[in-house]
Order: structure tokens, then sequence, then C-alpha cells
């Protein structure tokens, strides 16, 4: 039995998790983490909210409102959509909590007691009119190489440069917009290069060891040629923990410097929570404990370089000594439909609208069947669909099915006793029992894509044994056989349930509760688990199909998010403008669309013209209430058809931002139906 101690990146609390995330960091980590419980170790799988940083304080001032408002928001809508997705945390926990706080203090008195942080002074841009230094992100100007006229405070993301912020060219606060001066301000460094030579040899020793996947080693060299450089563990900032030392007012530990040991302080809650104050312990600091960061890719440095140092600096001084990382298996992202996820151009999905409309089972198979392990991959509607309907329900719902019908019509809903086995019995026995270990192999390896192809290759071959064995016939002239076929697939079954558990935990407890058992250890999955004459329960359907109008919905609302999000582009001309047609209409009939939760179908009228348009309103309006309405639509949209429906036209309406709720722009009804808007 292992001790295994998993953790999964932070998210920050600034913004809603959509797909990428959930590939990335998330779902290989849930299915290793329930393999592993089934497996019988001793695992413990922590999370939790990121709170802290620039990227908090930015979403907060774009609303007007306190950081705290905004974690408390996204905390919550996070905690919810990985609740609903399945994940198994032990605890999803936040940096916001006084014990991480404590814990990130802890961390920085350690290293400032041994006199290893150093003091430094250097210039930072400060806006005057705002009275704040600013940190990265919150400066823009021309990049002095390239030109690139969005460039940060000390590197272009276009040419890939960093520069010293004094050598930015016109440089402007993205607070006010004023010109920020260049102003001294002292912080304190963590001495990485001291550190390079045993990370250096942490990263191979783990590598030779468990491992390490390519891409994380590639990036991990690339650091260690270019040579570690101190860096700054504090910011000029008031959001995020205190430095907690004497004239240090305005000043906080940089983001990174705290959020890896909310790895730490979410499993003192944890431990807090059971009662048992020292229970972390068991995991942090033992030895033995494997200790796996599932991360994404732009994570990377963090999790292999920056924390191992500042968890070998604790330990060189102090006698609680905690365990490193033993593997880091990053993953590169999954992208949407062909391009990059991008809130701002609505472009992808979030993980709380997809469960709206479909299971999380479904999403978490497509998801592991096509993970980002070793390279960049693509979520697609279709995919989805056809992961859905031609594995998930044509194959193991399938042969789940029809082994239970044949169970209920000839063997009153038991098990059937084995009575005459031959070959293709024998073979199939096999190769259900060697399939638990088969699977195991690769997740162990972190090749969870591959395990869940093999997962879904046991139903594929159940399906060819039932086929083969022609049981439908065997009924008739050889009931023996079978009886032997129908108890083969019930334990197959049994098996399924098992070793796909870690992938569809909702799916596989379905499966459970029809067999009318329980799972067992992994390794004895395989075995023969349901003796003759147990008794099932009653089958359910385990996959609804799902139809091509739901998924032509999707990518129509996304054509249309993504028409209408173009605030971040650059500027049109009038002429680009002129192309729209934009006119009053008068909304004279309106229904739901049959099958469709956000679409309705309107009847307008142009004055003198009328027109149909399926609008993705039906979330934020009832039909009865737009009847009568006057709205502005864009007259000149190519048609599209959706639900079999065609649409002429488009509605336009406001972004709340409220889970997908949108308010019409009205048009009171002193003006005629058919005027031009300019
Ligand atoms: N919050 C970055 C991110 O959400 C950061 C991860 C912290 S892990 C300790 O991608
Ligand atoms: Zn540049």
């Amino acid at each position: 039995m292992e001790k295994v101690l998993v953790t999964s990146a932070l998210p920050y609390a600034n913004g809603r998790i959509h797909l990428g995330h959930l590939s990335g960091a998330y779902l290989p980590a849930d299915i290793y983490v329930r393999y592993k419980r089934l497996n019988g170790d001793d695992v413990i799988y922590i999370c939790g909210s990121d709170e802290h940083g620039v990227p908090i304080t930015i979403t907060a001032d774009k609303e007007k409102v306190s950081p705290k408002v905004i974690i408390d928001r996204y905390h919550n809508l996070n905690k919810e959509a990985f609740e609903k997705f399945g994940m198994s945390f032990d605890i999803y926990s936040r940096t916001s909590l006084p014990i991480h706080h404590q814990t990130a203090q802890d961390f920085f008195n350690a290293y400032y007691e041994q006199g290893l942080l150093v003091e430094k002074k250097s210039k930072q841009f400060y806006d005057e009119k705002a009275k704040m230094f600013l940190p990265d992100r919150y400066v823009e100007g021309t990049c002095p190489r390239c030109g690139y006229e969005e460039a940060r405070s000390d590197e272009c993301e276009r040419c890939g440069s960093l520069y010293e912020p004094s050598e930015l060219l016109n440089p402007k606060s993205k607070i006010t917009g004023e010109t920020p001066i260049l102003k001294e301000t002292s912080h304190w460094y963590f001495p990485l290069g001291k550190f390079q030579k045993r990370l250096e040899n942490y990263v191979k020793e783990m590598n030779e060891k468990y491992g390490w996947k390519e891409n994380v080693l590639q990036y991990c060299n690339g650091w260690f040629k270019e040579g570690l450089k101190d860096r700054a563990y504090t910011r000029d900032l008031d959001w995020g923990v205190k430095v907690p030392l004497k004239n240090a007012e305005g000043k906080v530990l940089y983001v990174w410097f705290e959020a890896v040991l909310g790895y730490i302080s979410a499993t003192k809650e944890l431990s807090l929570k059971k009662d048992e104050p020292n229970f972390w312990r068991k995991y942090w600091q033992d030895p033995n404990t494997k200790y796996i960061a599932f991360i994404g890719k732009d994570n990377i440095v963090f999790h292999t370089i920056i924390f191992p140092a500042m968890l070998m600096a604790w330990n060189d001084v102090k006698p609680d000594k905690y365990v490193l990382p033993q593997n880091v298996p990053a993953n590169e992202f999954l992208n949407f439909e062909g391009k990059k996820f991008s809130k701002s151009r609505g472009w992808g999905v979030d993980v709380l609208e997809f469960l709206d409309i479909f299971p999380p089972d479904p999403l978490r198979y497509a998801l592991a069947s096509n993970l980002p392990e070793n390279k960049d991959t693509d979520f697609y509607w279709k995919e989805f669909q056809s992961r859905n309907n031609s594995e998930l329900a044509d194959i193991l719902g399938n042969f789940v099915n029809r082994t239970f019908t044949f169970a209920y019509k000839h063997f009153e809903g038991k098990v059937p006793p084995r009575k005459k086995l031959t070959a293709i019995d024998y073979e199939m026995l096999s190769l259900v029992e060697n399939y638990p270990l088969k699977v195991s192999n690769l997740i162990e390896k972190f090749k969870i894509k591959d395990a869940v192809f093999e997962m879904m290759n046991l139903a594929r071959a159940g399906n060819k044994y039932f086929n083969d064995s022609e049981p439908w016939s065997t009924i008739k002239n050889d009931p023996d056989k079978a009886s032997t076929t129908i108890n083969v697939c019930l334990n197959s079954i049994y098996t399924l349930a098992e070793i796909f558990e870690p992938v569809l935990p909702f799916t596989s407890k379905k499966m459970f509760d029809m067999l009318n058992a329980k799972p067992t250890l992994w390794i004895d999955s395989g075995k023969e688990n349901l003796k003759a004459g147990h008794k099932l329960n009653q089958a359910v359907i385990l996959f609804n199909k799902i139809e091509d109008k739901q998924i032509d919905e999707q990518i129509f609302k996304l054509n249309q998010l993504e028409g209408i999000k173009v605030t971040d582009e650059k500027e049109i001309t009038i002429d680009d403008f002129k192309r729209v047609k934009l006119k009053v209409a008068k909304i004279i009939y309106a229904e739901k669309v049959e099958k469709s939760t956000k679409l309705l179908r309107l009847e307008l009228d142009l004055g003198t013209e009328k027109r149909q348009v399926v609008a993705g309103i039906a979330k934020s309006y009832s039909a009865e209430e737009l009847i009568g309405k006057q709205v502005l639509i864009v007259a000149n949209l190519k048609p599209a058809k959706l639900f079999g429906l065609e649409s002429q036209g488009m509605i336009l309406a406001l972004d709340t931002d409220q889970n997908e709720k949108v308010k019409i722009i009205e048009i009171d009804s002193s003006i005629a139906p058919g005027t031009i808007a300019k």
C-alpha cells in the first residue's frame, strides 16, 4: 500500500473554470486518485482557490468591487462546478483563510531568520494619480525591441523579449491611463541561483526513479540552462499575504511564493475539519509519501523549481521536513474548436454551463479520451457527440443492456451458473482477469488517455464475445452454453463497472447498483465476483444519445457569441460598420424551440417584410413576455439553419455576464418597425 498525496493547481478565483482547465490539471488527477483509492492505497487529494495576486485585483478593478466580492463569487462557482463534474477532492480550500496566511508567513520567516532573503532596491512603475506601484500587468507600452504596442512592463508577448521596465517606450498605467513614473522601492529576493545545483540533481534523480514527462524535463532544462536568478519574493500591493516584518507597509508576498504553500495549508484545514491537528504531517512530512502535483504546462517552473527550492530551504533549518514532488505530470493545453479558449471573445464553454445541458460522465469520457498529454488537443462538439453516441451508448451501454435484457428474459434476473466452458469462454475470462492490471499499469505511468482507450476495449471485447457466443440461439438448443455466456458477460460488466469508475463515477455507481454489488479491490475486479444465483437489480439506461440538433445549437451559439464579443479587437473603419444593417423589428409571435433549452423562435415585423429569427434568449425571457416588444436586429446577417429552422437575422442583446442572462435592447413603440439605426 502506498501513501499518496495528490494536488491539482489552485485555480485563480477570478473567473469560471472551463473545459480546458479540466483537461489540464483536474480530470487526470481525479482519475488517478479514484484509481488509487480502489487500488487500496492511502490517498489524499488536495485543491482550493488561489485568491491573491494581480489577476484577482484586475478583475475586481474592472468591476469596481472589492477583491473579496470576486473571490467569494468565483470560489463558490468553481467549487460547485467541480462537484457537479465529480471531482473527488478531500478538500477544496482557499488561500484567503487565516491558516494559509499563517503558513505562508511561517515560511517567509524561516527564510528571513536564516538570512537567506536579500533585500534589493529597484525602480518600478508608480502611478501618481492612483498612488500605487503598478505590477507588471498594470502597465502597457511599446516594446523597445519590436515596437509592439501592447507590451507588458518587462516582457513582450509578441517577440518574447525581456527587458528592464525603464526601457519600455511610452508606458501607460492601465488603471488611470496616465504615464507612470519610475520610483524606487525595495523588495526581498529569494536566491534561487543558490539552489540550482541541488534542483538539477533533484529533477535528475526523480526522473531516473519515476520517469518524468518529456515536456516537463524540457522546460526544466531550459530554465537550468538560462541559469536561475534571484526572484522577488514580495510585491507592492495591498491584496495578499502581508509581509511579516516591521516597515513592510503596503507589501505582500508574491502570489506564487504563497499559492504553492496553499497545498499545505489546505491539508492543515482538512486536519482541523477531521479534528486531528497533525493529520497533515502524516502526508507532507513522511519521507515515504508519494507526492504527485498535477498542473498545466504554464505552471511547470513553479512546481519543479520554485516550490521544491522553497521546501529545501525550509528543510535545511527546520526539524519537521517536507517531502518534495515525486512527479509533476503537467499537461499541454486543450483548445476549443480549433482556437484558444477566450472569455473576452466568448470562445469556449465553462463547466457549469456545460453541465446544465449534458451529464458529467460523457464529458469526463470525451475529455479523458483526448487529454493533451503530449501535445495540445481540441475539444470539438461533434467529437463529443460521437464519443457519447458511438462509444458510451453503442459499445458500453449496449453491452450492459443486452446482457441484462437476456438475464431477465431467460434467467429470472439472476446470475446463471457457468456450466460448459469452451475455448471462447476461457479466452474471455482470462482477458477479463488480466484487465485491471493492464489498465493500472498505464494509469501508474500517467498514460491516462491510453488507459481510457483500453477500458472501452474491454467493452468492445464483451460485445464481440456476446455476438460470437450467440446466446439467442444457444438458449434454444444448448441452454447450458447460454447460461455460461451470460454468467461471463455479467462478471465482465462487474469488471467494467470497476475499471471505468475513475472516468465514469456516476455511471459506475449505476452499474454496481444494477449488479446489486459493491466494488472490490481493483486487482481482484477481474475475478468471478458474481456467483451463480446472485440476484440482479433492474436495469436502467446508462447513456442517452445526443441528437444532432443539440450539438448544432451549441455550435450556433458559439458562432453567434464569437460574432458579438469582439470588444478586444483592433479598431474597425466607418465603412466596416456601415456594412451592418441595424433595423427596428416588432416581435409579433414567439415560441420555445422544442428540445432546446436556450432557443426561441420569433416572428418579426420589419415594416415592409416579415422575418423568422431563432434567438438564444430562452433563459432570459419567456415567449409570452416578448410578444409586442420592439427590438434591434442585424438585418443583413447571412441566414443560418438551427434545429431545422432558418434564422434570418440576429437580435441585439446586452450580455449581463450573469449565468448566460441577457437583456434585449428595447425600442419604444413610437418608432416604426423597419426604422434603420445608424
Ligand atoms: N493560480 C495559476 C492558474 O490558475 C495559479 C496556479 C497556482 S498553483 C499553486 O493557472
Ligand atoms: Zn516585442
